[in-house]
C-alpha cells in the first residue's frame, strides 16, 4: 500500500487510531496485567522484545527452518482448501518471484513438524495456561491440542479476508521474521463490518481497500492498524482480524482459551450442535462448565506464582 493509499484509509476512519491499543515492552507486563486488562478485559496488547532470548523461535529463520524440515510434507490452507507440498517446494512458491499469490499459512506445527513444536516448550510463560490443552480434555478435541501455526509469506500478500476465528479463540500473534501489517476491529464493530450471510465469522469488507460506497457504514469501524515487527507478540482476545506482508515474513501464532474467552465457546459449541444433537450438546456443555472450575483455579494460582515473565 502506497504512503498516500494508507493516509486516505486512515482519514476514513472517525475514531483516531489505535486508541484501543496498549504497547509494552515484554518486561513491563506480567501475567496480572494481562489477564486483568486485557485476556479478562478483552482488550488486545502489543508486546514488544517478547520472542528474544534463548526462546528457539528467536533464533528460527525461514531458511534454516527450510533448510532442516524442507522434505517434510506439510497441509496449509487455502482459498481452494487444504493444500500439502513439501516444506521446501511450498516455501519456493510462496517466496518465488512468480506472480503466484501462495500464502503458506495455518501449518499446525505440532502436526506437521514435530520436532520443531517440541523446541517451542517449556513455553514463555505468556503462552502458557491454554484450557484446551490440559489433561482434563480429550486430545483430539475440538482441533486438538496446542493449536499452534506457522505463517510463511511475501511482501504483498494478504490474508483472504477479515473474519473472527472459530470458537472465540484466543490468538497470541508473534512475529518471528520480517514485517507485516496486522488489522483489529472490536466485536463492537461488527454492525460496520458488513459479516456475510453465508457465514457471520467472514466479514465483506476489504479494510486494506475499503469501498464506502458499497459498505457506507464502515466508516463507523474503528480500524487498530499494527505494523508487526521481529521480536513482538500481539494479544488478540478474538477480535476481527486481518493481515497484509509488508516484508518476507515468517509469523506463529498460538490459539488459546482462557477464563475470557471459555463462555464465548461454550455458546457457540451449543449454536452450532444444539439443533442436531441436542442431548450429546447439553452433556459436553456441561461438562465444559464444570471442568472451567478446576481450570479457573489453576489460572489464578499462575497468575499469582508468576508476577513476572522469565527473561
Ligand atoms: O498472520 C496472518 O496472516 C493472520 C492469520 C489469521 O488471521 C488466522 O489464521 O486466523
Amino acid at each position: 500500500m502506497s504512503l498516500g493509499e494508507e493516509a486516505t484509509i486512515k482519514a476514513a476512519y472517525s475514531t483516531a487510531q489505535n486508541q484501543n491499543l496498549m504497547v509494552y515492552d515484554y518486561k513491563q507486563i506480567n501475567p496480572q496485567i494481562l489477564f486483568r486488562d486485557h485476556i479478562r478485559a478483552r482488550k488486545p496488547a502489543l508486546i514488544k522484545n517478547a520472542v528474544h532470548g534463548s526462546w528457539a523461535p528467536w533464533s528460527w529463520t525461514i531458511s534454516s527452518l527450510v533448510q532442516r524440515y524442507g522434505d517434510k510434507s506439510i497441509t496449509y490452507r487455502s482459498p481452494a482448501g487444504d493444500q500439502v507440498g513439501d516444506l521446501a517446494n511450498v516455501v519456493e512458491k510462496a517466496l518465488g518471484s512468480n506472480n503466484e499469490k501462495v500464502y503458506l499459512r495455518n501449518l499446525r506445527i505440532v502436526k506437521d513438524l514435530p520436532e520443531l513444536a517440541d523446541e517451542l516448550f517449556p513455553l514463555p510463560d505468556i503462552l502458557r495456561g491454554d484450557w484446551k490443552s490440559t489433561f482434563l480434555l480429550p486430545n483430539n478435541w475440538l482441533l486438538g491440542k496446542h493449536i499452534i501455526e506457522l505463517f510463511v509469506s511475501k511482501p504483498g500478500i494478504t490474508f483472504p479476508v477479515l473474519h473472527l476465528d472459530y470458537w472465540g479463540m484466543d490468538g497470541f500473534i508473534c512475529q518471528v521474521e520480517g514485517h507485516k501489517q496486522f488489522v483489529l476491529f472490536s466485536p463492537d464493530d461488527t454492525p460496520y463490518l458488513y459479516p456475510t450471510a453465508e457465514n457471520p465469522l467472514l466479514s465483506a469488507v476489504d479494510p486494506f481497500q475499503p469501498d464506502f460506497n458499497k459498505h457506507p457504514e464502515f466508516k463507523n469501524a474503528s480500524m487498530v492498524l499494527i505494523d508487526l515487527e521481529p521480536g513482538d507478540v500481539l494479544y488478540n482476545p478474538g477480535w476481527w482480524h486481518t493481515t497484509k506482508t509488508l516484508s518476507q515474513s515468517l509469523t506463529i501464532i498460538f490459539s488459546t482459551w482462557n477464563s475470557g474467552n471459555w463462555g464465548q465457546m461454550i455458546r457457540e459449541l451449543v449454536k452450532a450442535n444444539f439443533k442436531s444433537e441436542p442431548s450429546k450438546s447439553a452433556v459436553i456443555a456441561s461438562y465444559l462448565a464444570l471442568v472451567a472450575i478446576p481450570l479457573f483455579m489453576w489460572e489464578q494460582w499462575r497468575i499469582k506464582a508468576t508476577g513476572t515473565y522469565p527473561s
